[in-house]
């Protein structure tokens, strides 16, 4: 018999109310020991009762208890959910009465942990709440409720059940040479299958960029040597007064972000300190973190001022970020050009003023179209963005390219069939459906209490 949990699974703070969650064959016993109202172990399940929860006949609070008895539940378990007024002192003086009463402090995610060992969802669904939990855009939300109402598992048991029929087959042209029926597996046939399951995993591997983008938002840094108008930019960009502005060089020592919501998808600006050579110490440290933005970031923005001259220091910075996803913004247009526009024939160019506020639209444009980020929030939402499926998916694409090398060279089918099983298994990971003890712990410890 499992024991009984229990976790608040509202914040804690000053709010109206609070929820004191239990899951756990004695969970309805213990909540009913301090409650004063209905006999509870003898309501119907999905119940709300009113009555007040009491601690040796003294009144603590008055509360609205919900009784769901197992099965049917969250986690399949008896679940009590005691809804009392918000407040740090009530909601831990209940939670401390049911601890001392035989229930046991759940652990992060242990609630949702239950559900899934006993079946009731799987690590996609179970991923997919935590995701739901910190959705910040609407598309992240949609994407989120996908995994949890089973879409994305969907595609993945289908591909697994494909991959179950052909070891099946194998097996049966193993074990009865003389069964007519069963179609014969030949490398030829394999080689068909296979490739039709890479092509799906392919698909779900190139779509889960856009999961990323859709979870993660896109990490967006400004570059460029001192004043050009990089916090300017920042500034005029989020619309707000967020980083130090002045004509002095050097202004900006620290990152500064910034975000905005552009079709749905969260843009994260970072405004950077001018890159230059200093002698000054905390401005090089603030050098060195704009170079680690520029290799980190998703895309960058490098800033040129139109009213001076292209410097050494202009043209490393182009150098260095010629090879990743640039935007090149000529900032400053509305003054007097003294830049050579001889040196840049080579680039594509974009003339702003963020003083006069010109060419910003055609900046957020070029950063929807540089991400189809219109593409992805017309799309279905059936991504994967959880980093730990992506990393079996691409495993899964591992074991198919030997499985293909394996088939090419004619091997016998009987040693491809333990390839099969493999990827049959590997696959079974993402779904949960084959899982590892300690990686368990480590998922559902990435959950929040309560949950
Ligand atoms: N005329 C004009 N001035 C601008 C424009 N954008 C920024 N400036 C001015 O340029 C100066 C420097 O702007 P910042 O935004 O502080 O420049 P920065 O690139 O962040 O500078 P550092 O933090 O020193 O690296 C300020 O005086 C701004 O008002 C513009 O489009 N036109
Ligand atoms: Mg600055």
């Amino acid at each position: 018999m499992e024991d009984t949990i229990v976790a608040i699974g509202t914040a804690l703070g000053e709010s109206a109310i609070n929820i004191i969650k239990l899951s756990g064959s004695n969970s309805i016993n213990i909540v009913n020991k301090h409650f004063k109202g209905k006999d509870l172990t003898r309501v119907e399940s999905n119940t709300i009762n009113y009555g007040h929860i009491i601690d040796k006949q003294e009144i603590i609070d008055e509360v609205l208890v919900s009784v769901f008895k197992a099965p049917k539940t969250y986690t399949k378990e008896n679940v009590v959910e005691i809804n009392c007024h918000g407040g740090i002192a009530t909601t831990n003086k209940i939670l401390e009465i049911m601890l001392s009463s035989g229930a046991r402090l759940a652990e992060p995610g242990e609630f949702l942990k239950r559900a899934y060992l006993n079946g009731r969802v799987d690590l996609i669904e179970a991923e997919s709440v935590q995701d739901l939990i910190s959705s910040k855009t609407e598309s992240a939300r949609k994407m989120s409720l996908k995994g949890i109402d089973g879409t994305i598992s969907k595609l993945i048991k289908d591909l697994r059940s494909k991959i179950l029929s052909i070891i099946a087959n194998i097996e049966v042209n193993i074990d009865y040479p003389e069964y007519e029926d069963a179609v014969l597996i030949t490398n030829k046939i394999i080689k068909r299958d296979i490739k039709e399951i890479e092509k799906k995993l392919q698909t779900i591997l190139d779509q889960s960029k856009n999961g990323k983008i859709i979870k993660n938002g896109i990490k967006v840094g400004i570059l460029g040597k001192p004043n050009v108008g990089k916090s300017s930019l920042l500034n005029l960009l989020i619309n707000e007064e967020k980083a130090i502005v002045t004509d002095i060089e050097g202004t900006t020592r620290d990152i500064v972000e910034g975000t905005i919501i552009l079709n749905g998808i969260e843009i994260n600006f970072i405004d950077t300190a001018g890159i230059r050579e200093t002698e000054n110490y905390v401005e090089q440290i603030g050098v060195k973190k704009s170079y680690e933005i520029l290799e980190t970031a998703d895309l960058l923005l490098v800033l040129l001022d139109n009213s001076k001259s292209l410097t050494k220091m202009d043209k490393d910075i182009l150098r260095k970020t010629n090879k990743k996803d640039v935007i090149i913004l000529l900032n400053k247009i509305d003054l007097e050009s003294k830049i050579e526009f001889e040196d840049l024939k080579k680039y594509k160019i974009l003339n702003i003023s963020v003083k006069e506020n010109k060419g910003i639209d055609e900046l957020k444009q070029a950063i929807i179209s540089k991400f189809k980020l219109d593409k992805i929030a017309n799309s279905d939402y059936t991504y994967l963005s959880n980093a730990r499926q992506i990393s079996l998916i691409k495993e899964c694409m591992t074991i198919i390219k030997q499985i293909e090398k394996a088939n090419n060279q004619g091997t016998d089918i009987d040693l491809i069939e333990i390839d099969l099983k493999r990827l049959w298994d590997k696959l079974g990971e993402i779904t949960g459906e084959t899982y590892k003890e300690e990686l368990l712990d480590e998922i559902f410890s990435k959950f929040c209490l309560g949950k």
